[in-house]
């Protein structure tokens, strides 16, 4: 739809003269307030969140879905850290719980070279902060995985593994960054965020690093040239104050350094976990989520949806609400999410699934690498 069409049409169906303010500021890209957002929240029906989102990604980018063939190491869900929220963690004195794991490097040697004749291009690697693992301990890790495949791109470690990592070595958040850079890591996921209002953040994970930490750890590595991800878990005890307040401390760090590539809203889950008496929100909810990410987040190139935390037809959804990037093909290689109750129990999408999602919802499935230069376009491939 033309722009003029959607002005026009938002002019006349829509009576709160506010809102047809708001919305001509976001058409007009200039950026809005976190006043104007709350408001836009607060009051915005979903179809018509989804049209200011959808405009805006297909005025990015048309019809273009990003998807890269990853997968994941998980080398422990052993972890110092009790956020109310996981499901997957836990504390080195259950380490005999049948739930419980600790990969030995040979482990992860292996499942790395198990994919040597795949044309995969990541390997994600997060996980519980193991007591034991330091920063010396991934080094050498990250070093050996990158000998195995000088290739391969190793996207590691949140801010709240890092911000450990870095404690523990006496060494500052740059040092314990540059050490890893130069091992061979690649750029930093978005987990660990959660909701970075303290309120709500000593309610969720008080004992795991602070929100300025969080977003120090970020600062450091896009100082020293290494790209990442920011994640926000919604649909628990927070409101939309604190989501909008979550997504203006991201865009104004990201206004500083323009080093994060992804924002990922990660919905949170119920099952096995200390916060199972709240309800999970519905895909109204989620859908309004995304949307508010893509019109509130102007400096993020890419909002991403995290199929094995949403599910599928979610994720084919989204991609009318402001999504443009789809995670990876995963094969299998998280629980995190199946842990908490997730539809997606085996995580595993072949590169002919993640094509055909893509197109069954008419977008166009791009292959990119983990800093999105653009590798393969299938849009034209046809599928047996
Ligand atoms: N340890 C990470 C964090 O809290 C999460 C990894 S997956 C459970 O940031």
């Amino acid at each position: 739809m033309k722009l003029e069409s959607i002005n026009a049409l938002i002019e006349s169906s829509i009576k709160d003269v506010k809102l047809v303010k708001i919305s001509k500021k976001v058409l007009s890209k200039q950026r809005i307030s976190s006043e104007e957002a709350l408001y836009l929240y607060n009051n915005g029906e979903l179809g018509f969140l989804g049209v200011l989102a959808n405009t805006i990604r297909e005025d990015r980018h048309g019809d273009k879905t990003y998807f890269n063939k990853n997968f994941h190491v998980e080398p422990t869900n052993i972890c110092v850290y009790d956020c109310k929220f996981c499901s997957y963690s836990k504390m080195l004195r259950e380490k005999d719980d049948y739930e419980a794991w600790e990969l030995s490097e040979e482990d992860i040697y292996k499942a790395v070279k198990a994919y040597n004749d795949s044309d995969i291009t990541e390997v994600h690697i997060v996980g519980g902060v193991h007591p034991k693992m330091g920063l010396e301990y991934f080094r050498n890790l990250i070093s050996n995985i990158k000998a195995i495949r000088p290739n391969l791109h190793v996207k590691a470690f949140t801010a709240v593994e890092l911000e450990y990592m870095a404690r523990k070595a006496k060494v500052s958040y740059k040092e314990c960054l540059q050490i890893l850079k130069d091992a061979g890591q690649g750029s930093l996921p978005g987990g660990g965020a959660e909701i970075f209002d303290e309120t709500i953040r000593e309610q969720i994970c008080k004992d795991k690093c602070t929100s300025s930490q969080w977003l120090e750890m970020h600062e450091a590595a896009h100082s020293v040239g290494m790209p990442s991800n920011a994640t926000m878990l919604y649909g628990h005890i927070e409101s939309y104050e604190h989501l909008i307040d979550h997504m203006n401390r991201l865009r104004d760090l990201q206004d500083r350094t323009g080093g994060f590539n992804a924002f990922i809203p990660l919905k949170f889950r119920n099952k096995n976990n200390q916060m199972s008496d709240i309800e999970e929100v519905s895909v109204i909810e989620d859908l309004k989520v995304f949307a508010m990410a893509r019109i509130f987040l102007d400096n993020f190139n890419h909002i991403k949806a995290y199929w094995p935390m949403i599910g599928r037809k979610t994720a084919q959804l989204l991609l009318s609400f402001g999504v443009n990037d789809i995670d990876g093909t995963v094969d299998d290689s998280t629980k995190i999410y199946s842990m908490a109750g997730a539809e997606e129990q085996k995580p595993v999408m072949t590169s002919e699934q993640m094509i055909k999602l893509i197109k069954d919802v008419n977008r166009q499935p791009i292959e990119r690498d983990s800093i999105y230069n653009e590798l393969n376009d299938y849009s034209k491939v046809e599928l047996t």
